[in-house]
């Protein structure tokens, strides 16, 4: 079925100089991209995006983290999008994450993660919403849609 989600390219990555590497794999993948932007998030628009972590431990520690520098939003439309692209990024704490997968070849770290990505159709509306308005997220037919699904 065909998804939209979010991918969150963070602070860490685009220090790194890993924009592109990462959202290549969105590509690659076959997956459509149909909203890219940078952002340095506002403190509340850091506690919209984590509003199911505010009252958690470790918030402070991932509110000034993603406060550090610019953001990538990047949203992203395809089949299964939310699944495949909560894969494609890997397991939550990056030195367990999978070799192949974006934290298990860039990250070592729990905070310091390199993307974040929604984890469900409802959830990844409501992200979207705190990055796009509804008129920029674009539609259109990429050439090669039909021979990937
Ligand atoms: P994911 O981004 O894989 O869905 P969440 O939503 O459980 O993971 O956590 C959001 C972010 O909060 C993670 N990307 C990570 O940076 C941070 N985080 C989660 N759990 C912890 C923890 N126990 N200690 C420090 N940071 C954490």
């Amino acid at each position: 079925m065909t998804e939209k989600t979010l991918l969150m390219i963070k602070p860490d990555a685009v220090q790194r100089s890993l924009i592109g590497r990462i959202i290549s794999r969105i590509e690659e993948k076959g997956l459509k991209i149909i909203g890219l932007k940078m952002v340095q998030l506002t403190e509340p628009s850091i506690d919209q995006l984590y509003d199911i972590h505010v009252s958690k431990s470790f918030y402070p520690i991932l509110k000034s983290f993603i406060n550090s520098g610019p953001v990538i939003a990047v949203a992203i439309q395809g089949n299964n999008a939310v699944k495949v692209v909560r894969k494609l990024a890997g397991i939550t704490n990056s030195p367990d994450a999978d070799p192949g997968t974006i934290r298990g070849d860039f990250g070592l770290d729990l905070t310091k993660n390199i993307v974040h990505a929604s984890d469900a159709v409802d959830r990844a509306q409501y992200e979207l919403n705190v990055f796009f308005e509804i008129n920029e997220l674009v539609e259109y037919e990429l050439i090669n849609e039909t021979w990937i699904k």
